[in-house]
């Protein structure tokens, strides 16, 4: 366990000393600590930039230093003074460097030059930026079918960049748009698209000052969204139900130190971030949620008998719902055992939950990845909202429904139409601006696009940001399929492993960051902006001077690959390059929610963008809000593993010391493991009944219905309380694992939550 370095005691909350004895040695490791202090400063601030950390809100009234010691991990982290040069790339050949970890690339520092792959050589060697355009230009004209191109983004991209990186790939020919979000947050998207019309939340900061109960289900905001924690600890404290719901009981789940507030720190206090502590099985959310609606329903029968004031909100059913009996009747016909059995939650703890719930007037849902990365996710989070609408917990104060997004700005670039399915009226809307017709036949999400490079059909993969080979699935497989590919492109700020696995022809294209300067051709400074969470969009400007002078913005790498891919005839890609404001105000043409998007951007903390769910105004078929009546899942991943000797249900999460597929450092220190990320943690009643001990090295293989030998070996056991039968370990570590086959109904999101594996003794 974690120790206080103040105090020297065990620490059992999340942030305080720890935290910032960890800001200090990231500042510190960045190189250039006064620099990175000032930095942070800016981050978040209304004339700073946004923390590349997380998409959770800023407080829209206060001007407080908000950063996070995870936020300072990855501004110090773009902010670092090392650099791989080219010099870097004459040292050690493309092959070598496959060898090396994904903590030991990173590490290396920022990219400096424009970089082409040389076969003859087997080394990356600088080469000039338009040469690398027209070149990679030449090769998409060159390929029979623009379909054939994957066009990869991930969600740290700006709303600009996002958006001219699509009219580009349109106007090239195709809807291939892979999409980090595909494998985060796409089963919210989808849900709430059916239920409520809109693939967004629906709450707003101040909502979390104005609940009664807030449900955080299947996320782990101390370690990824940490600025979270202040919200609920600030709810906790004026006596509001926090209710977390998590198979494991994470740190920051529990209480939180505050490094901001200084009384606390010197006396060593932290505070309760929730009230309560449900922890279901893996995978056994929805049985959960029905269970509580089974009594929900109960209960307002009981109270009608009684002639006491109703539970469920009839009024706002009435008004605004469809397809309240078929639920009801689906919900009255699941049965206890069914939904004690799946949620591993006795029926006293559901009836605990459901009270809790049921003497809220506004209750606040929030979920990330441990509800959306399940076969199961999309019914799920229907379920959540079904539970939601039958107490009209949606479009009023202190209520409502809140997705925590991965990525910065992930939300804003499905926003601005990074999306493979895009609607008839935003391509549309692209036509009239561009004045020529798009694609519209759907394009390739991540998991499409994988089939496509392992069948041959795709040729070339362009990634604006990522580490996608490292973040899908069946990274083993995705690894060899990518090096059969003609053109690889990487748009990055660091070194990483896709970049590694290039085509015949492959570029890497260094970009700007966050957090420096941006100038246009005459030394114009230019501001980005982005959307979070809760659907403020505000703007962003850096403040360092970049990495290097030979970098370029994402924007204006995007704008040459397409000025050399589909000419200057129907877009002036170089004027747009050289003024954000301009495609800004094409993007308000194309998207009327942004409205005078320029000016209002320039508002302190921003504009909230037209969300009208929250306005109850419900963009379905049928104009209402949706309930769905589905069955609770069969035969679940954790119902078939008990069937099966040493057989487990594995999540994939992350430690507290990475960004996705970053390894800052090998600790996760609120989990108390140090210096080990091969490791997997497991209910100690399951040690024994495998004959394990603390330590020991096992192998995990996945169990799945194809030929594919999926293997991840020398896996450390660690004993942690969580539920029997379900394991977890790092992601990307065991993306081995998941294979590109399992995921979600509808969503097509990776069930990197659910994996079936089997566990055996390394012989090492
Ligand atoms: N520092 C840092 N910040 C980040 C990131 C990062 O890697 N590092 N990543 C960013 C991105 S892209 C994203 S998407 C978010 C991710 O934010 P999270 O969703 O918090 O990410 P995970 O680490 O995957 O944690 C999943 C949590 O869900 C729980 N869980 C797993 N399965 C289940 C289940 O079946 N039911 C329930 N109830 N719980 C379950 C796990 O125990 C774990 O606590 O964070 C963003 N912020
Ligand atoms: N098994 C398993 N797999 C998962 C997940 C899981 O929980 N389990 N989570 C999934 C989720 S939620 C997500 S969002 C994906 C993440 O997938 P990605 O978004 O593809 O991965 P990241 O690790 O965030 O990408 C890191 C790289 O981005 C580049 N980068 C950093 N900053 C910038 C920038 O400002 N501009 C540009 N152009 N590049 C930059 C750097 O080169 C860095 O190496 O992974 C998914 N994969
Ligand atoms: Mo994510």
């Amino acid at each position: 366990m974690a120790k206080d370095n103040k105090t020297g005691k065990a620490s059992s909350a999340a942030g305080g000393w720890g935290a910032l004895k960890s800001v200090g040695r990231h500042l510190m490791g960045s190189g250039q600590p006064v620099a990175g202090a000032q930095t942070l400063l800016k981050a978040n601030q209304p004339d700073g930039f946004d923390c590349p950390g997380c998409a959770w809100g800023d407080p829209k009234h206060e001007s407080s230093f908000e950063f996070c010691e995870n936020g300072v991990k990855a501004v110090a982290w773009e902010a670092t003074r090392a650099r791989v040069t080219p010099a870097f790339f004459a040292s050690h050949s493309v092959t070598a460097l496959r060898g090396w970890s994904d903590y030991d690339l990173e590490h290396q520092g920022r990219l400096t030059h424009p970089l082409r792959y040389n076969p003859l050589t087997d080394h990356y060697e600088p080469v000039e930026w338009t040469v690398a355009f027209e070149e990679i230009g030449a090769a998409l004209n060159a390929l029979d079918d623009p379909n054939a191109a994957e066009f990869y983004t991930s969600g740290r991209a700006s709303n600009e960049a996002a958006f001219l990186y699509q009219t580009f790939v349109r106007l090239y020919g195709t809807n291939n748009f892979p999409d980090c979000s595909n494998m985060c947050h796409e089963a919210s998207g989808v849900a709430l698209s059916e239920a409520i019309g809109i693939g967004k939340g629906t709450v707003q900061l101040e909502d979390f000052e104005q609940a009664d109960a807030i449900f955080v289900v299947g996320q782990n905001p101390g370690t990824n969204h940490p600025r979270m924690l202040a919200d609920l600890r600030k709810a906790t404290a004026r006596g509001a139900r926090v209710v977390a719901v998590n198979p494991l009981k994470e740190k920051g789940l529990k209480r939180f130190a505050d490094p901001q507030d200084k009384l606390e720190m010197m006396h060593g206090g932290s505070k309760p971030t929730s009230t309560d502590f449900l922890c279901p099985r893996l995978g056994g959310d929805m049985a959960l949620f029905r269970g509580i609606a089974k009594l929900v329903f109960a209960a307002d029968r009981a109270a009608r008998e009684r002639g006491a004031p109703a539970v469920i909100d009839h009024a706002f059913i009435a008004e605004h719902c469809d397809g309240l009996d078929a639920w009801r009747a689906i919900v009255e016909a699941t049965k206890w055992v069914e939904i004690e059995e799946q949620s591993g939650l006795s029926r006293d703890e559901i009836q605990h939950a459901a009270d809790i719930y049921m003497a809220s007037d506004r209750t606040i849902m929030t979920w990330a990845m441990g509800i959306t990365q399940h076969r199961h996710s999309v019914i799920t989070i229907r379920e959540m909202v079904n539970l939601m609408l039958l107490r009209g917990n949606i479009g009023r104060p202190g209520a409502g429904l809140c997705p925590v997004r991965g990525h910065s700005n992930v939300q804003g670039d499905r926003t601005v139409g990074i999306n493979e399915n895009p609607s008839a009226a935003f391509l549309a809307a692209m036509e009239a601006e561009l004045g020529t017709t798009l694609p519209a036949a759907p394009g390739h999400n991540v998991l499409e696009a994988i089939g496509a490079m392992l069948s041959g059909q795709a040729r070339a993969f362009i990634a604006l940001g990522g580490n996608f080979a490292r973040a899908a699935p069946d990274s083993a497989l995705i690894a060899k399929a990518m090096t059969r590919l003609d053109l690889t492109v990487n748009i990055a700020t660091k070194l990483n492993h896709t970049h590694l696995l290039n085509g015949r022809q492959s570029y890497i294209l260094p970009c700007l960051g966050r957090t420096e300067i941006d100038e246009n051709t005459k030394g114009v400074r230019q501001m980005i902006t982005v959307e979070d969470s809760m659907s403020m969009v505000h703007g962003s400007g850096g403040i360092n001077p970049p990495a290097t002078k030979d970098l370029k913005s994402e924007i204006a790498i995007v704008a040459g690959i397409a000025k050399a891919t589909v000419g200057t005839k129907i877009v002036d890609w170089p004027a747009l390059a050289d003024d954000y404001d301009a495609i800004r105000d094409m993007i308000a043409r194309v998207l009327p929610d942004f409205g005078d998007f320029n000016t209002q951007v320039r508002r302190p903390r921003g504009f909230h963008l037209r969300n009208r769910a929250a306005e109850r105004i419900w963009m379905t078929a049928v104009g209402k809000a949706m309930f769905g009546a589905v069955d609770l899942p069969r035969n679940t991943e954790w119902q078939r593993a008990q069937t099966a000797d040493r057989h487990f249900v594995l999540q994939t999460f992350r430690s507290h010391d990475q960004y996705n597929t970053t390894i800052y450092g090998m600790d996760d220190r609120y989990r108390g493991v140090y210096q080990e990320r091969r490791v997997v943690f497991i209910n100690p009643v399951d040690m024994y009944r495998l004959g394990l001990d603390a330590g020991q090295r096992v192998t995990l293989r996945s169990v799945h219905d194809d030929a594919v030998e999926r293997v991840a070996e020398g896996f450390q056991i660690v004993p942690y309380d969580i539920p029997v039968g379900c394991l977890a370990g790092y992601y990307p570590e065991l993306n081995v694992l998941v294979p590109h086959g399992a995921f979600g109904d509808k969503s097509h999101t990776p069930a990197s939550k659910s994996i079936m594996v089997s566990v055996t003794n390394s012989n090492t």
